[in-house]
């Protein structure tokens, strides 16, 4: 089986979710570094536009959306698994809630002491165009920038229950992991590993230990890799990996016909190319590119949609 490639950045709060997944799965995997902010033209040439981080690849094919990955990573390496059968609508209530807590948070760190210490995790030249550049995420999508007002009613309560339930279990689903706790961590880990608003987790002792507890897991074994190598392990691959769910095609479209696949929410931007799987899971797009050759492009059902182009 070809190596698992994580597309992604030091400071992305979704993209330490999946670190950490591939520490709790022990998992090997290539790290390849992408930009915080656009241009990612590497990045590109393998999505044929998506652009938000973490990107997962394996050979030729490339995964959108960690909600995606998740359901990826539990059908190559089940055990231990993410998504228990037992507390599967369980796991989904709390994937429900994923935005809601991370739009809670990124407030928190948005705070100035926040991006006193953000400025210089970012670098001084990335900071300025930071600002100009999450505006641009967000325009044509069904979200907006998350608001000081929206934090101020949600982050506290949010915690505060995480911390409650955390004090009679070691997990928030019970003895071991799931995905809910990788859901809370990678949000409480974006304000934890900014000093200038970590306190504001001081009041939730219960919460710091489970922090303990899930950083332990690390993150796996990676291996750095440049952008031209990860090019070439998709131009290089002839092997496409199986596709998740039968076949339900989206109201309209068939197999084959040429589509646009974007997601709802932010980071709007269309992919482009031949519809070759449609789930009730997944979506998969099989497009062209010079740089990577040919890919197959894969972005979970929910919260995407597809239209027809000529
Ligand atoms: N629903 C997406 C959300 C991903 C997301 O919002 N990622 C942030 C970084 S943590 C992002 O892409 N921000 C803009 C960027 O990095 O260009 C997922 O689960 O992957």
């Amino acid at each position: 089986m070809s190596e698992i490639i994580l597309h992604h950045y030091e400071g992305s709060p979704y993209s330490e979710k999946i670190r950490t997944i591939f520490g709790y799965k022990k998992l090997a995997w290539r790290s390849v570094t992408t930009p915080a902010i656009m241009p990612k033209p590497e990045l590109v040439a393998l999505t044929g536009g998506y652009r938000r981080a973490p990107v997962l690849q394996i050979g030729r094919d490339i995964y959108c959306d960690t909600r995606l990955m998740v359901r990826l990573l539990d059908r190559l390496h089940p055990e231990p698994a993410l998504v228990p059968a037992s507390l599967k609508a369980s796991c989904m209530a709390f994937a429900s809630l994923e935005q809601t807590l991370f739009f809670a948070t990124v407030p928190v760190v948005f705070q100035p002491a926040g991006l006193k210490v953000m400025a210089e995790q970012l670098g001084a030249e990335v900071m300025p165009k930071f600002s100009e550049d999450r505006k641009l995420l967000f325009s044509g999508g069904t979200s907006h920038r998350p608001s000081a007002a929206f934090s101020r009613l949600n982050f506290l309560p949010l915690f505060h229950a995480a911390d409650v339930q955390l004090a009679g279990t070691p997990f928030l689903l019970g003895q071991t992991p799931t995905v809910a706790d990788f859901i809370y961590y990678h949000c409480a880990w974006f304000v934890l590993r900014n000093s200038g608003v970590a306190g504001s987790f001081d009041p939730f002792r219960n919460l710091l230990t489970w922090v303990e507890r899930m950083k332990a897991f690390g993150h796996g074994t990676p291996a750095p890799m440049s952008t031209a190598e990860a090019l070439e392990v998709a131009r290089g691959t002839a092997q496409g990996q199986s596709f998740d769910g039968p076949l339900v095609e989206p109201e309209g479209l068939k197999l084959g016909q040429r589509v646009s696949v974007c997601a709802t929410d932010y980071g709007c931007d269309p992919v482009t190319g031949t519809l070759v799987h449609a789930s009730v899971f997944e979506l998969a797009v099989k497009r062209s590119d010079e740089r990577a050759g040919e890919v197959v492009v894969h972005f979970p059902r929910e919260g995407f949609r597809v239209f027809a182009v000529e």
